[in-house]
């Protein structure tokens, strides 16, 4: 190869190297040039076919080409590494003088913030906070309440039967039978708890709900003890006054037994889902403890009396904050949750 071959190879080498658009291409340049199967190899492989004086000169242009050969990849990978990386870098800006967004602070649920604020209340009334099994037997959940086997009351809250005779209570008065058994008389106790119910769901029946007990057993309670307190805790759930109305209910534990409305907070009263077009919410059942109930947890009713009542706290959490469906309580959905 004349030296002029390999002069005009070095020039085109050396366009191409400076053109390289990657590190691969760049690569595949250099393995052209340098290579053991490259031009320039190939001409110092003949270079022993050569006179002695032309060898010589032969062999300085061959090193002088390499080295520039060399030298230009050298600089071209270093820009293309440079390049790459200011790349990524753009992509993966962050700035770091932003404040941290640190950790989402949770709070909590609208049911448990108004049952807290109710046992506060009750505590400051003079009542303690029971707690009773989700899980309760025949006993607890009817018998001990006035409602015989066979009794039609019975079928008015659709149990779900579980093995073995027990069942997922069907209300939190269980609960009061256990205040009895286990403290006496005289007596005041909330008992607020989740409830379990075969039933259809719609926008104000779930399956599964919260409810709230009280009872207060003492010489000379009156019917008037029982509104006082209702009033009372209905006025610091809502702050303002809310229209209630009392009219007579069948619960076979008390006697009289009342069934509390209040007047709908969603429509205000002209009807709507929650209201059942009527315009009224049922919120509570409550009465004058029946002389049986006493009874047959030992207490005698000639020298005892008492009222009792089973708030829906998941309608109450509903009308306090407006909300037009059951449902929304407890299906999780965050952005629901997130507005409280
Ligand atoms: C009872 O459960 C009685 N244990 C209440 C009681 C206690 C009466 C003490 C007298 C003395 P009732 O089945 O009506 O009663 O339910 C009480 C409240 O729970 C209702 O007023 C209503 O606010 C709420 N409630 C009833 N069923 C549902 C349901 N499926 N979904 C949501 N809330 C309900």
């Amino acid at each position: 190869m004349p030296d002029r071959s390999i002069e005009e190879l070095e020039s085109l080498l050396l366009a191409r190297i400076a053109t390289a658009a990657s590190e691969e291409e760049l690569e595949a340049v250099r393995v052209e040039a340098l290579g053991r199967k490259s031009a320039l190899a190939q001409a110092g492989k003949e270079m022993g076919k050569l006179a002695p004086e032309e060898r010589a000169s032969r062999g300085k242009l061959i090193n002088r080409v390499r080295q520039n050969l060399e030298q230009a990849l050298e600089a071209r990978q270093q820009t293309l590494a440079g390049s790459a990386l200011r790349t990524r870098l753009d992509a993966e800006w962050l700035d770091l003088t932003l404040p941290a967004p640190g950790p989402r602070r949770g709070h909590l649920h609208p049911l448990t913030r108004i049952q807290r604020e109710l046992e506060a209340l009750f505590s400051s009334l003079g009542f303690a906070v029971l707690d009773g099994p989700e899980v309760e037997d025949e006993y607890h959940n009817f018998d001990a309440l006035n409602i015989p086997r066979d009794h039609p009351a019975r079928d008015m809250q659709d149990t779900f039967w579980l093995e073995g005779g027990q069942l997922a209570r069907t209300h939190t008065s269980p609960v009061q039978v256990r205040g009895m058994e286990r403290l006496g008389p005289p007596l005041r106790m909330i008992a607020p708890g989740r409830v379990f119910r075969n039933e259809s769901v719609d926008a104000s029946h779930e399956h599964t709900f919260y409810q709230l007990e009280g009872m207060m057993i003492d010489r000379d309670v009156s019917v008037a003890h029982l509104i006082y307190f209702m009033k009372t805790l209905l006025s610091a759930v809502f702050g303002r006054d809310v229209t209630v109305r009392l009219r007579p209910g069948f619960f076979p534990f008390v006697e009289p037994g009342f069934e509390l409305d209040i007047q709908c907070l969603i429509c205000g009263g002209p009807g709507c889902p929650v209201c059942k077009q009527s315009g009224w919410v049922e919120q509570m059942g409550c009465g004058m403890v029946h002389p049986n109930v006493l009874r047959l947890s030992g207490i005698d009713p000639e020298v005892w009396g008492g009222f009792a009542f089973g708030l829906g706290l998941t309608r109450l959490v509903m009308m306090r904050y407006g909300i037009d469906d059951i449902r929304h309580l407890q299906d999780g959905d965050l952005r629901f949750l997130e507005q409280f």
